[in-house]
């Protein structure tokens, strides 16, 4: 992408209403753009790495054995009041009513739609286990939006939903979420601890929240400091295993993590003082447990082995990606901007030519953005003529991994400089060699 091409709105000056970094950073680099309060458009640097959360995040769902679908933001009214949570939901749920008068909301979750889907056609225990997921666009009528898209009232949610035959089949889909969680988190750069937790208006009792600690983290959590030595299941984990994957649970919640709303003061008192943390967090995926709490209502039965009918048991799994990029932001920045882990940098690399119109600058710089792109590299090529102090800034705010400088004393040598974002060290190699490190 040529960036004298591009769509990427910079601001110069920090924007005022943004009370904490990942929400200053996205706005300045030009990632989102609020439309009206909590609601975002997502500009193409920040479409960019959105994507490559959703697409990380869509490879774990898929590898622990979840399947895609999609389901519409619109819902009809009827469907809540099967379940009883139409009139539970209160001023959260944004009401609409069609041409026909008909009451419509914009989900807030999916939990009734699915379980409609699953009844309209799954008969038998035959076709269980069972977990289809989709990452679709949510509306919640938050009290307080924000934080930019951290807490906004239009977000996206990755959401699955589980239905197993029996209670002991349900925990083994719920492991399974469990541990797809801690890898996806993990691909993102990030360390989440998950924290027994408060079900709230989805219902249930066995839950647990993932929570990244951060000191401008909205929730108060509660914690034994040996989490951060724990390993992450390898990417060949059997997700067939039940005792395989019930022995990563018990590990991962064999010490004390708990949100403030079931915080056991006495159990965490119990830590030694230099073990524990008491600190902020950002709840970034909610996990949960509850049984037959929708199928009972809205009648979603399967016949057993036993020739009877038999409720099913259900889970739902949630992520926020909106809410994942700023947490990412927050977990990886320095004064200069965004430090991006490479997983999900909207680009690759970014190619600076200092003296575009220079016939050697121009020549080497098309030759290295070419050479990247034909490996697969996803790089952006500043060709503009703003001055160098304007492009370094840029290329630091914006926190792609790698730089790669090309000036016109060092490219008469046949030779760019590479600088690394994160450490910002700095290597000059030959053309040749920059390309053969960079595609490697
Ligand atoms: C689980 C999937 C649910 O809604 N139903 C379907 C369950 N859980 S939840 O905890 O309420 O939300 C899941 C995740 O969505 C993100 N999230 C938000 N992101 C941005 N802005 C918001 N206002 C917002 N509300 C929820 C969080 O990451 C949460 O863990």
């Amino acid at each position: 992408m040529r960036l004298s091409r591009y769509f990427m709105p910079i601001l110069k000056e920090n924007p005022k209403e943004a009370e904490i970094v990942s929400h200053r950073l996205m706005l300045r680099t030009g990632m989102i753009r609020q439309q009206s309060q909590g609601i975002y458009s997502w500009l193409p640097l920040g479409k960019r790495v959105l994507d490559k959360v959703n697409a990380i995040i869509r490879e774990e769902q898929n590898r622990a054995g979840a399947i895609e679908l999609s389901m519409p933001t619109l819902q009809s009214a009827e469907l809540w009041q099967e379940s009883g949570r139409y009139e539970d939901y209160g001023k959260e749920m944004l009401r609409i009513r069609d041409r026909q008068d008909r009451p419509m909301l914009y989900g807030p979750t999916n939990e009734e739609m699915i379980t409609d889907i699953f009844r309209s056609s799954v008969k038998s225990y035959k076709s269980l286990p069972l977990n289809l997921y989709h990452i679709q666009l949510k509306f919640r009528d938050e009290i307080r939006p924000r934080f930019g898209t951290m807490r906004s009232r239009e977000f996206l949610m990755k959401d699955a939903y589980s239905f197993d035959l029996t209670q002991s089949d349900a925990i083994h889909s719920y492991n399974k979420m469990f541990v797809a969680y801690l890898r996806t988190f993990d691909r993102l750069g990030l360390r989440a601890i998950p924290m027994r937790a408060d079900t709230g208006p989805i219902g249930g009792n066995h839950s647990h929240e993932f929570i990244i600690l951060a000191d401008t983290g909205e929730s108060e959590v509660y914690c034994h400091k040996s989490f951060v030595d724990f390993d992450i299941p390898a990417a060949d984990t059997d997700f067939d295993s039940v005792d395989g994957l019930q022995s990563v649970f018990d590990k991962w919640t064999s010490v004390y993590a708990a949100t403030s709303e079931m915080h056991d003061e006495a159990a965490f008192d119990a830590i030694g003082e230099n073990d524990r943390l008491s600190a902020r967090g950002i709840e970034v995926g909610h996990i949960f447990y509850f049984g037959t709490k929708y199928s009972e209502p809205m009648g979603a039965k399967v016949q057993g082995p036993d020739g009877k009918e038999h409720l099913v048991h259900m889970g739902s799994y949630g992520i926020g990606p909106t809410r994942l990029v700023p947490a990412i932001i927050e977990a990886s920045h320095d004064e200069n901007g965004i430090i991006w882990p490479a997983s999900v940098a909207p680009f690759d690399a970014v190619v600076i030519n200092m003296k575009p119109g220079d016939e050697a600058c121009d020549t080497t710089c098309d030759r290295l953005y070419v050479a990247l792109q034909n490996a697969g590299k996803d790089v952006l090529y500043d060709d503009t003529d703003d001055r160098a102090g304007t492009k370094f800034a840029t290329a630091d705010l914006i926190g792609v991994p790698v730089q790669v400088i090309a000036g016109p004393r060092a490219v008469a040598a046949g030779e760019v400089e590479l600088k690394d974002r994160k450490t910002g060290a700095r290597e000059t190699l030959t053309i040749e060699a920059a390309i053969n490190k960079l595609t490697a």
